[in-house]
């Protein structure tokens, strides 16, 4: 396979000043025929004329009307052509009916759709598919089917037909077109401007009634991009389409966004909260790229952070906005650090901004997405709001139109600001969770925070560099008042000391203006709250002693700071559990219970505090204290700490569940769902003293995803709920995205010595269509996060994984690339289990024929 290297970049040779084409849609032998206008690139050297195209039957082709035989090989075509402008055109014939890969144009469920993204846009014709070329579509799809859907604005359409323009130019990866029985849920958005924008969500008759959320979402997604960010919508229309088979969450092609089913449809008989919020930030997410990704453009895929990174900022803005910004903080948090940091201190750990790839669909990461959101948080923080509000518009202003790098989106922020940003930029190139570690001193009525960081070698990169870290600090007093608000402190050195002094009105960061220091007075040791709001991606080293914990989750003012603490102490007393059997600390157990009783608490809030860090977490801090962990004592002591708990907490549960039982009609939106995550955090606790009594009655009653799920979730663990899971089946067998709950819960709930055995039988069952990847995450996904049963000592669960992957990729490489980062925590693993999982690795990479994708993924992980 080769590999492709930021440092090779050139520009096209050809700029396309128009496309057209035209679909003639059947199953299996679909027409495309396409007319391209090219021209000269002034600014390119090379003018070889090589057009990409892969999977495709070339039937003619044509330069200014001249047939000519193109040399055409397995990635694409040559030909030769004028040294001037020149027209292109060229009918292809593919087979959509037998694309069970899922990129280019195929058939799902009747329906045709696309997927382009990444390099997909060659496999329905030959074209110079890369983000830098970008051009004016115009589309006419000939198919008897009652919907035809293309980008832009409609232009005609007819018995059989419809044609299609986007007068905005695009890369070929934001193609798109739909065609089939499809029923729309109408909606209407007036821009700022006055512009009327018809708004449609299209599905599969019978999913009616799962649209009205999703349309809402749309709704407030677009008014807000117009009042936080200024930037309004620019088509008539703006079309989501809902598709079952889809390898991710969603696709934000100009004006025809592509959805997978389940990041769209939502009822509240179908859905759960978590379920709600996520639908309502992938609309956002993908709506949002109208602008950050679509307009402004990347350069080549190495950029993919510029709009994924911002992106996801973005919509992480907006769901604080419409819900609890402590709570999407603290969930952004928790899930960086399952996927992220897995990601970055091990095997697959790459840049925000990649230098080499050899399948760009494998960069589609945790690392990029959500560690480059973090970098644009972090960058934010350092200039400032209105900075960031200025070097966006500044953004907007001098790039729309064109196709970006991430030295176009610092250069915006120096020229706004002044300031020299070439130390930030290693957070785009330098790969690794940077570490950093706090010692406290206390001399004279000084108190000194000493901060040092160090970034562990990740592959292909030995030595690191300090990097520049925005460290929010806090300090509070004896009595449990805040003595000085967040600060930010601009780490920037390998080891670098602040130092805090008494003034008047209370602790002061030194050398900074404000009143003078109070010489004489004689102040108590403040306690520092360091890192507030997660203000960097960073692994904090705070030797911190229980009771300081204990203090700060009682008194901290900062949400995540205090949320951080519990998890601190909680984190703490299982890793003792595992190591020493120890019982659960007392300051772990009161500290809860004093945060449940507080009824003034979001209850949102409270549910969080009582999650724990995951056992693949606890696993990776073993390793990183140098101790090979041991699935099953990780999962017996997470077990116990929730027994304990149960018990701890027991007379508080009746209030909890009095607290947290809502009379008024169901709203997905973020006060109720909070109640329900409270109220079912208590009802799993519960479930431990009663053996599932309660959770047996609130499974008759539940009248929503939620409670209904979070009821047998509890029957389940206490190894009860056959009826009731039976039940299920029978109520729900009809609906696909419930039937991936039903399916992925029994796998998650299952014990450890289960976990294959069920994964294995359920993998038999009647409506286990693998070749959908929903279904196929449902079961396999979830015997990947299911920590103990996917780690049996025997190997079982390894050799499933790995039975499953090697037959999916031939189908569905993308889908299988994915799946095998499911093995990327190996060597944090004893001798025995490393040796079983290698065998699986290498059986995997042995595999004839294996897909460019997932030799890419083993390779890398086994190395
Ligand atoms: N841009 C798409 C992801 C495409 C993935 C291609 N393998 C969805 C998103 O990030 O909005
Ligand atoms: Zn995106």
């Amino acid at each position: 396979p080769t590999t492709i290297y930021l440092k090779d970049y050139t520009p096209f040779g050809y700029l396309v000043d128009s496309v057209h084409l035209t679909f003639d849609l059947a199953p299996n032998a679909t027409r495309v025929t396409s007319r391209i206008a090219f021209r000269p690139n002034p600014d390119a050297l090379d003018r070889q004329f090589f057009l990409h195209g892969e999977q495709l039957k070339l039937i003619r082709a044509t330069v200014d009307g001249v047939e000519i035989t193109p040399d055409v090989t397995e990635t694409g075509l040559t030909a030769v052509v004028p040294d001037a402008a020149f027209v292109w055109e060229a009918e292809v014939e593919i087979d959509p009916g037998n694309n069970t890969a899922l990129e280019g144009l195929y058939i799902s469920n009747g329906m045709y759709c696309t997927q382009c993204e990444a390099e997909g846009f060659r496999k329905i014709t030959f074209y110079p598919d890369r983000p830098d070329v970008m051009s004016i579509f115009t589309v006419r799809i000939n198919g008897a089917l009652p919907v035809l859907l293309s980008n832009g604005n409609p232009t005609g359409k007819g018995d059989g037909w419809a044609e299609w323009n986007d007068p905005w130019p695009k890369p070929a990866y934001l193609f798109a077109l739909v065609a089939g029985d499809l029923i729309t849920h109408p909606g209407q958005f007036t821009t700022k401007s006055g512009r009327e924008v018809e708004l449609n969500l299209w599905v599969r008759p019978g999913d009616e009634g799962k649209c009205a959320f999703g349309m809402e979402a749309l709704k407030k997604s677009m008014k807000w991009d117009e009042d936080v960010y200024g930037r309004e919508y620019d088509l008539d229309v703006f079309n989501i389409v809902a598709v079952d088979d889809f390898n991710m969450g969603a696709m934000e092609n100009k004006g025809l966004n592509i959805f997978n089913s389940s990041a769209v449809l939502a009822s509240p008989e179908t859905s759960t909260d978590m379920n709600f919020e996520r639908i309502e930030a992938i609309i956002a997410h993908e709506y949002f790229h109208n602008w950050t990704g679509n307009r402004i453009t990347c350069r080549d895929w190495f950029q993919l952070c510029l709009k994924e990174g911002l992106t996801v900022y973005r919509d992480a803005q907006f769901t604080s906005d419409m819900r609890s910004a402590p709570v999407k903080r603290i969930h952004d948090a928790i899930d960086l650090r399952a996927r992220q940091f897995a990601e970055d201190n091990g095997p697959l750990s790459h840049p925000v901004r990649p230098e080499s790839f050899q399948e760009i669909n494998n960069f589609y990461t945790a690392t990029v997405y959500e560690k480059g959101a973090e970098v644009i948080g972090m960058l934010k923080r350092l200039v400032g709001d209105e900075a960031y509000a200025q070097a966006l518009e500044l953004y907007f202003d001098r790039h729309d139109g064109q196709a970006c790098t991430i030295e176009d989106w610092i250069k915006v922020f120096e020229d706004t600001t002044d300031r020299d940003l070439t130390q930030f930029k290693r957070w785009y190139s330098q790969s690794g969770t940077p570490r950093v570690s706090v010692t406290e001193d206390w001399t004279d009525g000084i108190y000194t925070l000493t901060l040092k960081q160090r970034t562990d070698p990740t592959p292909g990169q030995s030595d690191k560099l300090p990097q520049v870290i925005p460290v929010a600090v806090g300090l509070i007093g004896a009595n449990g008042d805040e003595t000085m608000p967040t600060t930010i402190l601009e780490f920037t050195q390998e080891i670098q000391s602040f130092a805090f002094e008494y003034t008047v009105e209370g602790w002061r960061l030194q050398g900074c203006e404000g009143p003078e220091r109070v010489s004489g007075a004689n102040p108590p040791k403040p306690t520092a709250s360091i890192l507030r709001d997660f203000s960097a991606p960073v692994i904090l080293e705070h030797d911190q002693s229980s009771a300081e914990r204990a203090f700060l989750l009682a008194h901290d003012s900062d949400p995540f700071n205090r949320w951080q603490a519990g998890r601190s102490l909680a984190e703490d007393t299982l890793i003792k559990m595992i190591l020493t059997d120890a019982a659960p600390e007392t300051d772990y157990l009161d500290g809860i219970l004093a945060v449940l009783r507080d009824s003034d608490l979001d209850p949102s809030y409270r549910a969080l505090m009582l999650g724990l860090p995951s056992q693949s977490e606890l696993a990776a801090m073993m390793h990183e204290q140098g101790v090979t962990p041991d699935p099953v004592a990780i999962w017996t002591a997470v077990e116990t700490l929730r027994q304990v708990t149960a018990q701890h907490v027991q007379d508080l549960l009746p209030r909890l569940h009095s607290e947290t039982s809502i009379e008024a009609a169901f709203s997905p939106d973020a006060e109720q769902a909070g109640q329900r995550a409270l109220g079912g955090a208590a009802l799993a606790l519960t479930s431990r003293l009663d053996g599932g009594a309660k959770a047996a009655e609130d499974y008759q009653r539940a009248d929503n995803m939620t409670l209904q799920l979070s009821a047998l979730s509890c029957l389940l663990r206490a190894g009860k709920g056959e009826q009731e899971l039976n039940a299920f089946y029978d109520r729900w067998q009809d609906d696909r995205l419930v039937m991936d709950k039903w399916f992925g819960l029994q796998v998650a709930m299952s014990a450890p010595a289960e976990t294959a055995d069920i994964v294995s039988h359920l993998t038999g069952h009647p409506d286990f269509n693998w070749k959908n990847p929903n279904r196929f995450r449902a079961v396999l996904g979830a015997l990947a996060t299911n920590h103990a049963g996917f780690h049996r000592a025997d190997g079982a669960g390894y050799s499933l994984l790995a039975d499953w992957l090697i037959k999916l990729d031939p189908v569905n490489p993308q889908t299988t690339a994915r799946m095998c980062s499911a093995f990327q925590t190996w060597k944090r693993y004893d001798a025995d289990r490393q040796a079983l999982i290698r065998n699986q690795l290498t059986r995997i990479a042995e595999t004839p024929d294996l897909s460019r994708d997932t030799t890419e993924m083993v390779t890398r992980i086994l190395n």
